[in-house]
């Protein structure tokens, strides 16, 4: 049968995801045909580059004399709705499956209502998870996925290509005749018995890896699911909880499983720049990475990943440099440790950071922080003490970020906080702070975000005048902008 994905990428966003990538595998294997309709590159109608705030993406692809812009910049403007609609009309799809986050929810729903198909719709990913009766009380949706889609996904192919009843398989929500049927999750997949992610369906600009001035080509890929802590701003607290009598929450794939397919991804796609999607990819057994490393120090590839600072240790490091890695974001967030510990849940100590920062240094591996503002209880003082924690550490490359209380997450339960607006709207991303969990009003927490590089990365002398540049008047902007000129020719 025909499966007509749907990924609604926020423009430009580019990378392949991984859901998408192994459920198409999955399918093809059986014998299916699929199909993605992908947002990625489709410049909309309401597109403003001067409003796009995510095109300040991760800090360090920031200094290569390309832009992401270039790829689409004889790429006409569409309207997306009817582009969907050519694509259903064309590809005649028996089932449409779409794949979300929180934060590009609405904007999949607003295209799904405006479509026309006679084929049933699925919606999966982790909104779906966290908020399954919100997204199945849709009149537009057919049927939800929680959790994994590996077993799930196929079994409902199968039914509905042959006829079958498909109400009762495990990991879906189905409606039927004015009724929900609502089944039981199903045991964790063997992460070693996937395919490789099927990358064809995907443009091929979603391999563009601008890093250090050079372009490689490349994209996500994830070798672990889950992670063991419990910090309260993350989601997977509660997915540890909801997914508990589903076997080991933290799992990796075995190292053979991983090198073969990032072989097979080298390839058939070129590919020898990688960014390990593993939420924390550290956690791993030393004995996995030892076996990693032996195992890809073959292939050339370079990679970046994420890493808790707590799990940093030299033998693993020098294991890192070994396999390629180049680049490794570190969580900060936060420069007061009261506040780390005790809002945060991350017991991990400043002095600890310092001592991680410094080995990572010493082999040449590029740092990029993650750091969170508008956190509950802070003050402009705390900002600084994290700016000047990311000072001390030598941080070329943050990433700001204002804390969102995601649904599931502690600290969205703590604080009682409602994701969605009075008219049903998810609170966007770049609206963060209307939370106004600080102490500091929102707009002082958005003029903090948006400085937050230029404190980081000019002189002290310069602090008063960058004040200036965090108001939002036309003033205030004009400064910003020649900070961020004067800036880009110092760093
Ligand atoms: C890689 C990654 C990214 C990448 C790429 C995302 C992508 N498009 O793949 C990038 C860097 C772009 C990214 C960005 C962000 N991310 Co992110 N990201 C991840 C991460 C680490 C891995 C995602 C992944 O590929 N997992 C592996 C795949 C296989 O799992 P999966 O996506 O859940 O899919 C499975 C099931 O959900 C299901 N499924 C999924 N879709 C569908 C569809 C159908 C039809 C069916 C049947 C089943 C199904 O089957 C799949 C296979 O089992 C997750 C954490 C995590 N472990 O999931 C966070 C995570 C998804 N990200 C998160 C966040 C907060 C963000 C950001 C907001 C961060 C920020 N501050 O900017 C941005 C938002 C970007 C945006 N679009 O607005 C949160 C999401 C919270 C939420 N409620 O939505 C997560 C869960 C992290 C966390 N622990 O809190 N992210
Ligand atoms: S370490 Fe990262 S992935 Fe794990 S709970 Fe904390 S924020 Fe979430």
């Amino acid at each position: 049968m025909k499966v007509l994905f749907f990924y609604p990428a926020n423009y430009l966003e580019i990378g392949i995801p991984q859901s998408i990538s192994i459920l198409s595998a999955i399918l093809k294997k059986d014998g299916h045909e699929v199909e993605l309709f992908d947002t990625t590159f489709l410049k909309p109608e309401a597109y403003n580059p001067e409003h796009d705030n995510k095109m300040a993406g991760p800090a360090i692809y920031k200094k290569t004399p390309y832009t992401l812009e270039d790829l689409v910049k004889d790429d006409p403007v569409v309207n997306i709705e009817k582009e969907f609609q050519k694509k259903i009309e064309n590809f005649k799809p028996d089932l449409i499956a779409v794949s979300t986050m929180t934060t590009n929810y609405d904007f999949a729903l607003r295209v799904i209502k405006k479509i026309k198909a006679k084929c049933p719709i699925i919606f999966g990913g982790v909104h779906t998870t966290l908020c399954p009766e919100e997204v199945l009380s849709e009149q537009t949706i057919d049927m939800i996925c929680i959790g994994e889609g590996e077993e799930a996904l196929p079994e409902l192919c199968k039914a509905i290509e042959s006829g079958n009843d498909y109400r009762n398989i495990k990991n879906l929500w189905v409606k039927s005749n004015g009724k929900v049927y609502k089944n039981s999750i199903r045991p964790f997949v063997d992460l070693d018995t996937l395919p490789c992610p099927d990358w064809s369906i995907f443009d091929s600009r979603h391999l563009y890896r601008p890093f250090r001035g050079e372009v490689y080509k490349g994209s996500f890929y994830i070798s672990s699911r889950g992670c063991p802590c419990g910090c309260t701003y993350c989601v997977n607290r509660t997915l540890r909880e909801l997914f508990k009598d589903c076997g080991r929450y933290f799992r990796c794939h075995k190292p053979e499983t991983t090198v073969a397919h990032l072989t097979e991804l080298k390839k058939k796609f070129g590919a020898t720049w990688f960014k390990f999607g593993d939420d924390t990819f550290l956690l791993q057994p030393l004995k996995n990475l030892k076996e990693l490393s032996t195992k890809l120090k073959d292939l050339k590839i370079l990679f970046g990943c994420s890493v808790r600072p707590d799990t940093i240790t030299e033998e693993k490091v020098k294991l890192m440099k070994e396999m390629g890695c180049v680049a490794m974001s570190i969580g900060i967030e936060t420069g007061n440790e009261e506040i780390r510990y005790k809002v945060l849940n991350r017991h991990i100590p400043n002095d600890q950071m310092e001592k991680s920062f410094k080995i990572i240094n010493e082999y040449d591996i590029r740092i990029s922080t993650f750091n969170l503002i508008g956190l509950p209880g802070e003050t402009r003082e705390n900002v600084f003490e994290t700016i000047e924690l990311n000072r001390k550490l030598k941080v070329q490359s943050a990433n700001v970020y204002i804390l969102y209380p995601f649904h599931g997450s502690q600290i969205s339960i703590q604080n009682n906080t409602n994701y969605k607006r009075k008219n049903g709207k998810i609170i966007p991303m770049s609206k963060a702070s209307v939370f106004h969990l600080s102490v500091m009003t929102p707009r002082e927490v958005e003029g903090l975000k948006k400085t937050f590089n230029l404190y980081l990365s000019l002189p002290k002398q310069l602090w008063p005048i960058i004040e200036l540049a965090e108001g939002s008047g036309n003033r205030n902007k004009k400064i910003y902008q020649a900070l961020t000129e004067f800036t880009s020719t110092i760093v």
